[in-house]
């Protein structure tokens, strides 16, 4: 395929009738727009179709990701780059009567996820079709992402996401494929080759797959992403029912089985939302394992060398229950004796952990599994018991040691810990940073870690560049390309340190000023149109975008602001520097307390973008439903990141690389990447404050009185006193009583006990801004050291560390 304009439109034109059914001049946006991305598709269908020969030919070791959430993003601009079209496609928009850019607002975001996890999830395909590393991402295909944020008086609301209302280009659907999943029933004892047992399922689903292109940047391998989708057989509707005005009844077995997949995380506050989380997680493993061995199939026999051709690597908890659903594939339907059957399943499975927090460690109800999944139930039995066993070897009558390592809890009810089985049946185990890594050897997992030290390991976590450079900030990637001679640098991001050298360059530190200003502009018109509040592009544009959740602590960020409203209505010639606090996250629909704090940064942004005096130097802008692509806009305006969760609490972070990368100079604890990113940068690159990992843990285990520190800092109390007198709700003193009393008498997350610190260094952090030159440097500083932050560096720790995989090479098009 030739790639100049002529042929391009000549595409486009044949694709508007064979896909659209219509003419250049009636041809509608969305035509257009569909038509568009179809002719971009078809070149890297064509990508596809040579990875796939590729691949079948070289029969390699193939990489298996497994993940509740993806978070791609927006497909339209990234295919386009990809593809070197952008031109080609400008040309043919225009002659259809569109601006491109008008087209690629229609691209529809999939928000198959719910944050950080899912996010690092997209990074990590991109990357490893990057490196040519065979690999195929599976997932769930919901007809629900995420859902959509917006506020009523300040509140979260939560409104359905139907992402794929307008059906998306993207996406093919593969109904050849589809395959039944059993649930329920009963499991029994039968003679074949022996005595057997077999699970004989009450209930079957089926399971569809689509498929979507994953191309790799600057190469010509295009692996794929494949999401199952829950469908009803054609007999499931009651034609009976419906003839006799039933219409609900004849539906309902429809909707029962089509409800699987129906919405991400379906909430989990009764028994029936419960059951469906688990009935969710065990489709997509199950479909996932019968497409794995079917793929490995189509070039081997023997299941000796499964593991020689498979690595699978779970994407936390969610799709653990594989390593017991490839045992029952292995023993009762393969009838591999269980020895064996075990050593395949460790080799072939890895796990990542993304948490520390206990009480996300899931677990499930040994009732519920036994009722959903009674044969899988066994299998978790039968692998305790023989790792049991094992460390009964290991360490002789220490019966604590058994009970505290079990893959059963036992108190105060029966339930299986899904980590646990994690970390049995996979030959790797890590976390997303060093000190995640380091804390879940040392607390979390660290029986497990004396018994297995080898298989144990830390992979920190990377971004795409592409995306949160190339795509998101064509300025200062236009910049970067210009200085470091060509585009390599989007290969290999290390090569970002040749701009340290000139960090005192005049010439570069006034082009870099004017990107970040017009980059602010750009975000002052979106949050004008989203909000209808008006920010200073000249202001220092402090971003905090992420989930809200007690232990990131917006609280905190929060508190800083009501100080500094403070004192400009106590001095309105106070010296206090013009910022604007961005905000970005949705809190999970049944935390409460992360809501009230959503409603309480929108009732302290409205008290102060009201104030005559405050909103002369600060504003307060809640860009509603943040997602990938409102990232793709905050992130390259950003100036100051808040990096700011207790210390100990959050796994990696990678929002704080994203902002690195794109010049932000971070505030933030020693927490995560934190640690890692000041390593990088250096102290004088980096505003740290609060207490350390270590130290919080001491705080919390010891006598902690949040109370002390409000009764001895008047910044401190007048600020709380402000909150819960209601000078932020109207005057309602109940609003966020709840929110106070947390701080005031609980305070889990230490915001009392490290506030002071963090108003003092964002204090500093004035005094830096105020030296336009000093912050310029800065901020080039963490543009140049944080190369380190790419996603591509990322998959060459897991190939290395984890998977010992290897490239196939994808021969060019003739
Ligand atoms: C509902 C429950 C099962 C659950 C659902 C989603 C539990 C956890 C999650 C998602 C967790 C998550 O996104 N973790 C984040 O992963 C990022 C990528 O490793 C880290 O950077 C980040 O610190 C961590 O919070």
């Amino acid at each position: 395929m030739t790639d100049n304009a002529d042929d391009f439109g000549r595409n486009m034109v044949a694709n508007l009738y064979r896909h659209r059914g219509t003419t250049v001049e009636s041809a509608s946006a969305r035509d257009a727009y569909h038509t568009l991305a179809v002719t971009i598709r078809d070149r890297l269908i064509e990508r596809y179709a040579r990875t796939a020969a590729a691949h079948y030919a070289a029969n390699p070791r193939f990489v298996y990701y497994l993940s509740a959430e993806y978070l791609l993003g927006r497909q339209f601009e990234q295919n386009l780059l990809y593809t070197d079209t952008r031109e080609q496609a400008r040309v043919a928009a225009s002659a259809l009567g569109y601006p491109l850019d008008d087209l690629a607002a229609l691209d529809a975001e999939p928000g198959l996820g719910n944050g950080g996890l899912g996010r690092l999830a997209a990074c990590l395909l991109d990357s490893l079709a990057t490196a040519d590393i065979p690999a195929v991402g599976y997932g769930i295909r919901y007809d629900f992402g995420i859902f959509t944020q917006s506020f009523r008086d300040g509140a979260q609301r939560e409104l359905p996401d139907d992402w794929s209302h307008y059906g998306t280009p993207w996406e093919f659907a593969a109904p050849d494929d589809r395959l039944e999943v059993g649930f329920y029933g009963h499991t029994e004892a039968y003679n074949g080759s022996g005595p057997r047992r077999r699970w004989v399922p009450g209930e079957t689903v089926l399971g569809e797959p689509s498929h979507m292109l994953v191309p790799g940047w600057g190469t010509e391998t295009v692996n794929i992403i494949r999401l199952w989708r829950a469908v009803a057989s054609s007999d499931s509707f009651d034609l009976g029912h419906f003839s006799a005005g039933r219409y609900g009844d004849a539906v309902e077995n429809v909707t029962h089985v089509e409800n699987i997949t129906r919405v991400l995380y379906p909430d989990d506050s009764t028994e029936l939302g419960r059951e469906l989380r688990l009935k969710q997680q065990y489709f997509l493993v199950a479909c996932t394992l019968r497409d794995i061995v079917r793929r490995f199939r189509l070039r081997n026999e023997d299941f000796d060398h499964f593991a020689d051709k498979v690595v699978i690597q779970l994407n936390d908890t969610h799709p653990v229950m594989a390593i017991a659903e490839l045992m029952r594939l292995l023993v009762d339907e393969y009838a591999l004796d269980w020895d064996r059957a075990w050593g395949i399943t460790r080799r072939v499975f890895a796990y990542t952990c993304h948490t520390l927090l206990p009480e996300a460690l899931e677990t499930w109800p040994v009732s519920l599994v036994e009722r959903l999944l009674p044969r899988h139930m066994e299998i978790v039995y039968l692998i305790n018991h023989h790792f049991l066993a094992d460390v009964e070897r290991h360490f002789p009558g220490d019966h604590d040691r058994k009970r505290r390592m079990s893959l059963i809890q036992e108190e105060p009810e029966r339930r299986v810990r899904m980590a646990h089985l994690a970390v049995v049946g996979s030959s790797a185990v890590n976390g997303v940073a060093e000190l995640h890594s380091d804390l879940l050897s040392a607390e979390t997992l660290r029986d497990f870690a004396q018994l297995w030290p080898e298989r144990f390991h830390n992979v920190t976590n990377g971004v795409s560049s592409r995306r949160f450079l190339r795509i998101a900030n064509p300025r200062l990637s236009g910049l970067l390309t210009e200085r470091l001679g060509g585009e390599e640098w989007l290969r290999d991001l290390d090569l970002l340190a040749d701009l340290e050298s000139h960090a005192d360059d005049r010439a570069l530190q006034e082009r870099w000023r004017d990107i970040k200003r017009r980059n602010r502009e750009d975000l002052a018109l979106h949050v004008k149109d989203a909000t209808g509040v008006v920010i200073d592009p000249d202001a220092m544009c402090d971003v905090m975008i992420k989930r809200f959740h007690e232990y990131k602590r917006q609280l905190l960020k929060v508190l800083h602001i009501v100080t500094l409203y403070h004192r400009l209505r106590d001095d309105p010639a106070a010296d206090v520097v013009p910022r604007t606090f961005v905000f970005g996250g949705k809190a999970a629909p049944g935390y409460h307390a992360a809501k009230r704090i959503i409603a309480l940064v929108n009732g302290v942004g409205a008290a102060v973008n009201a104030d005559p005096v405050a909103s002369r130097r600060l504003r307060v802008a809640f860009v509603p439903n943040y997602n990938v692509t409102r990232a793709e806009l905050i992130i390259p305006a950003a100036d100051l990141s808040e990096q700011i969760s207790m210390a100990g609490k959050e796994a990696s972070g990678t929002g704080n690389m994203k902002l690195a990368l794109n010049g932000a100079v971070t505030v933030g604890t020693l927490d995560g990447a934190n640690i890692e990113i000041r390593d990088r940068v250096g102290d004088e690159n980096f505003f740290l404050f609060g207490q350390d990992a270590a130290e919080a843990a001491r705080t919390r285990r010891g006598y902690y009185d949040p109370r002390s520190f409000y009764e001895r800092d008047p910044e401190l109390r007048a600020a709380v006193d402000a909150i819960a007198s209601g000078a932020f709700s109207g005057g309602d003193r109940g609003a966020f009583s709840s929110v106070v009393d947390s701080i005031l008498y609980h305070d889990e997350y230490l915001v009392m006990a490290d506030y002071r610190s963090y108003v003092d260094t964002q204090d500093a952090v004035d005094g830096a801004w105020r030296d336009a030159d000093r912050w310029t440097r800065m901020s080039i500083m963490n543009t140049a050291r944080c190369g380190f932050f790419s996603a591509d560096r990322t998959i060459r720790d897991y190939r290395e560390r984890v998977w010992h995989v290897d490239p196939v090479r994808v021969g060019p098009h003739h």
